[in-house]
């Protein structure tokens, strides 16, 4: 600190150095708020001929400069799916300065080891602060990408709305890496903007260059359904002949492929004509199924074939449907 301290007698005693702070001077993780002034003034006490006097230094002031600093982190707790379609990838962004600073965003898709490189739709902020893209209440950017002013320490959740292509396969991964840079300027710890900061101080570029660059993640997880249907023919005369009156028991094997799972995973199958369905062959793994329509998984006739709800059906599972007719005589 740069004191200059008048002092009037040699037996003086310099009884305080006060540093005081301008009015609101909260700290931030960028420290002091920019702008904010800094005073000292000192004062000296001395004894004049068996007098007590005392007396100040004129006030030295030194307004703080705005620091430039960002961070940016990944909001998704693991890769989001990357299905073919329309995905969304969530970023955190706080202004680690001590001042207020707009950042110019920059989505990168092209990241090195992607098996494929997604395309981005658009990027939008959180403006509901809901933590979860809505489309038509959340803003989307416009070009050039520029967030709102931010105040020190202010965070805002930012979305980058992007597009898998249709060549993505199970199994693959891409990232999509988001770069924020102060509006103000990037540059070396320590390179100075002048007059750039709060009320014309200059704005010092801080520990992070004042840019941040964070990736979020996707993986292809896509799952497949691969049916298998035999017979087995069991004729009357103990043989395996597909005569009239032999009966022919369908075994149809449903494979969940690939990873995630399948929804609403629907066996149906008809009866052929020339045959008829054995009432009460319907099973599922082995397990006898009602006819009708109830509260088990399946149900058959006739007319309207068998149908077996297997529901959400995870990749890895297998699941055998086997039902029975008989070759019409
Ligand atoms: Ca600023
Ligand atoms: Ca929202
Ligand atoms: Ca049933």
């Amino acid at each position: 600190m740069n004191t200059d301290t008048r002092i009037h007698s040699s037996l003086a005693t310099i009884l305080a150095s006060a540093m005081v702070l301008g009015a609101a001077a909260p700290a931030h993780a960028g420290g002091v708020t920019a702008g904010t002034l800094i005073r000292n003034t000192a004062t000296a006490a001395y004894d004049e001929g068996g007098t007590q006097r005392s007396v100040d230094s004129n006030t030295v002031t030194v307004r703080v400069d705005e620091l430039l600093d960002v961070t940016v982190t990944s909001l998704d707790p693991g890769p989001v799916a990357g299905i073919p379609g329309d995905a969304v990838l969530s970023f955190e962004l706080t202004n680690q300065g001590n001042g207020p600073e707009a950042f110019r965003l920059i989505p990168d898709t092209a990241v090195a080891g992607n098996d494929y490189d997604v395309s981005v739709r658009g990027i939008a902020i959180d403006s509901n602060g809901n933590g979860i893209y809505d489309d038509g209440v959340d803003q989307l950017l416009t070009a050039p990408l520029v967030t709102p002013v931010l105040a020190a320490d202010a965070r805002l959740t930012v979305f980058v709305l992007v597009t898998v292509p249709q060549g993505a396969g199970n199994g693959d991964t891409s990232n999509v890496a988001l770069t924020a840079e102060a509006l103000t300027g990037t540059g070396s710890p320590g390179a100075s903007f002048d007059g750039a900061g709060v009320d014309g101080g200059d704005a010092i570029v801080g520990t992070t260059g004042a840019f941040a660059a964070a990736r979020g993640a996707l993986a292809s997880s896509i799952a497949g359904v691969q049916l298998n249907k035999s017979v087995t023919l069991r004729d009357p005369f103990g043989g395996s002949a597909a005569v009239p009156g032999a009966t022919a028991t369908f075994t149809i094997e449903a494979s969940v492929t690939g990873s995630g799972s399948v929804a609403d995973l629907v066996v149906s199958d008809a009866i052929p004509a020339g045959t008829t369905y054995v009432p009460g062959s319907l099973a599922l793994d082995a397990a006898p199924l009602s006819d009708g329509a109830d509260a088990d998984a399946g149900n058959a006739s006739d007319s309207a074939g068998i149908r077996v709800d297997l529901g959400t059906t995870p990749a890895g599972t297998r699941r055998a449907v086997t039902f029975a007719v008989t070759i019409d005589k």
